[in-house]
């Protein structure tokens, strides 16, 4: 198993929307780094282990973005945890946290749980609209974010998330300057080629989402892009 750290492409599956056998077996056979498995709204035990299920058929990281309480179960290889730090009400950032470990603190292996300080930045999302996100910032709102994420709470991973819309780039890029050590993680709107490559130059790691049910021959395209980035910024 990778370890989470050196992912730098990861398809996001939705276990509230419908995935054929074959479109599953090219994404997880497509040299993508992980699959993470996790959605807003519709998400349960009952879809997240039929998911985990199909994708466990393949030798891919397999993780879970933790949305429903009701929903978590073993097997993946990360549980990822998110706090939304824009959000207007303490159950997205600390509650549904608080009431989660309550149940299964004792039992959890932490090995496995990554937590990641998300700020949301599309207004018309559906995670804008659950969470109340304030997403009227500017580059000094979202930077001290990536800051408060990293330095103050030391999470691992800051996510920027323009779910449904591609991100400015130039936000990314400031958000990249002002980490030291967290992982960014990039998720919204990639919907070509140009796109991935250009927020793989930026971000730590390129999440595609939305593509998958739009454009498969697309989405798939995009681990290509992101792996050749990465691999001419390392040499
Ligand atoms: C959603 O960040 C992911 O949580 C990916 O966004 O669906 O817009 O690709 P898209």
């Amino acid at each position: 198993m990778n370890e989470y750290k050196a992912w730098r492409h990861v398809f996001k599956l939705d276990p509230n929307k419908k995935i054929d056998d074959d479109a599953l077996e090219q994404l997880c056979e497509s040299g993508t780094d992980a699959v993470i498995v996790g959605g807003t709204d519709g998400v349960t035990l009952d879809n997240t282990l039929q998911l985990l299920s199909r994708i466990r058929q393949y030798a891919v990281d397999c993780a879970l973005e933790i949305s429903a309480i009701d929903a978590v179960t073993p097997g993946f290889d990360y549980y990822f945890i998110p706090t939304v730090l824009n959000a207007d009400h303490p159950d997205w950032i600390v509650g549904m946290h608080h009431e989660a470990i309550k149940e299964f603190g004792k039992t959890l292996n932490w090995d496995e749980v990554v937590m990641e300080g998300y700020c949301v930045l599309n207004p018309a999302s559906k995670v804008a609209s659950l969470t109340g996100a304030d997403t009227a910032l500017d580059s000094e709102d979202v930077t001290a974010y990536a800051m408060m994420a990293e330095r103050m709470f030391h999470f691992p991973v800051f996510y920027l998330e323009y779910s449904g819309i591609y991100g400015e780039l130039e936000m990314v890029q400031a958000v990249k300057k002002t980490l030291t050590c967290a992982q960014l993680f990039y998720g919204g709107g990639i919907d070509s080629v140009a796109k991935a490559e250009e927020m793989a130059r930026a971000a730590d790691t390129v999440i595609v989402g939305n593509v998958i049910y739009q454009d498969l021959k697309t989405a798939l395209k995009t681990v290509k892009a992101v792996k050749k980035v990465m691999h001419k910024a390392k040499q």
